[in-house]
């Protein structure tokens, strides 16, 4: 399936054509979820990724087997893409891991009453739109962003692929309440690994050994992860990401938006934020913290 340059709109928001059809649209949302699935929610450049390879590595009791000879769309299909019923039928990895990117207010209904593990994963939305807007560049399923004005403008009107950012997370972590679900920052992530590794092996309810969590810890890593090329999306032909253009594990930083935000589009995007996210007491890590190491 190429569709590289199809647009598939689906209730009101449109997804990349190559990897979604009205039919996979439809389908993660009449899925019938069992109570031992683990189910991964992000707005995409949320650190999806990194809460993937955490889970599959708790999984596995720190042990990188799986992560580093099957590939993460594999081992932790999206829901909603193309091939996912196909893959989740054929799969025998248990617990089922299965990703999705879409919102509540879509796949809210279908969790209803389950008891399957739902961990949310969010970011600071000014690193999400650097890290999606450096993503267009590379992913040629995906439309070419203009400049990058241009790109937070959409990004703030939420006219991007993937729908808005401020429903997304307003949605999941707010209405999400009546679900078995726990809320994980990239910046959680980012400053302590160990702790949430912790916290996350904890509400899976599969208790690692110490030197299990050091693996863990070990192999999702930014530099672990950089060179695994089960995660690092380099297997993906260059038609689909032109991997000239850069790298999907581009930096992994906290506070990168600073490289690319003027101080009058920081202001404005405060406004946009302040009036979207009113209702919403969510507060989020702007900076990396002083003396914090870098990953690169
Ligand atoms: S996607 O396309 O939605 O699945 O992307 P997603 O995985 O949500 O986000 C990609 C960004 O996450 C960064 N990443 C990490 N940062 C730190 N440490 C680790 N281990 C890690 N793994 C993934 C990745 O580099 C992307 O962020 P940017 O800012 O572009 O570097």
């Amino acid at each position: 399936m190429a569709r590289l340059d199809h647009t598939e709109t689906f209730h009101g928001i449109s997804f990349p054509g190559h990897l979604h059809t009205q039919d996979s649209l439809q389908f993660a949302l009449k899925f019938r979820f069992q109570d031992t699935d683990i189910l991964v929610v992000s707005y995409p450049k949320s650190g999806t990724t990194w809460m993937q390879e955490i889970v599959t590595l708790i999984s596995s009791g720190g042990e990188p087997l799986l992560s580093q000879t099957v590939p993460n769309w594999t081992r932790a299909p999206w829901l909603e893409q193309y091939y996912a019923a196909a893959m989740l039928e054929a799969s025998s990895i248990r617990p089922r891991v299965i990703t999705t990117h879409l919102p509540h207010h879509l796949l809210g209904p279908a969790l209803q009453g389950s008891k399957a593990r739902v961990i949310y994963v969010s970011r600071n939305p000014k690193d999400v739109v650097v890290s999606f807007y450096h993503f267009h560049n590379m992913a040629n399923f995906l439309p070419k962003a203009d400049s990058f004005p241009e790109f937070l403008n959409r990004f703030l009107e939420s006219t991007l692929h993937f729908g808005s950012w401020f429903d997304h997370i307003k949605g999941w972590t707010c209405q999400g309440a009546a679900l078995n679900l726990l809320h994980i920052t990239y910046e959680q992530m980012s400053m302590d690994l160990r702790g949430t590794i912790e916290r996350v092996s904890s509400f899976l309810q599969r208790p690692l050994l110490e030197e299990e969590l050091t693996n863990c810890v070990k192999h999702c890593s930014f530099s672990s992860m950089k060179d695994n090329k089960m995660i690092n999306y380099t297997l993906v032909p260059n038609e689909i990401m032109d991997h000239s253009k850069g790298t999907f594990m581009r930096k992994g930083q906290i506070g990168d938006w600073r490289n690319m935000f003027t101080e009058e589009q920081n202001q404005y995007f405060h406004s946009v934020f302040a009036s979207k996210m009113q209702d919403c007491p969510l507060q989020f890590v702007w900076e990396k913290p002083e003396g914090e190491e870098s990953h690169t």
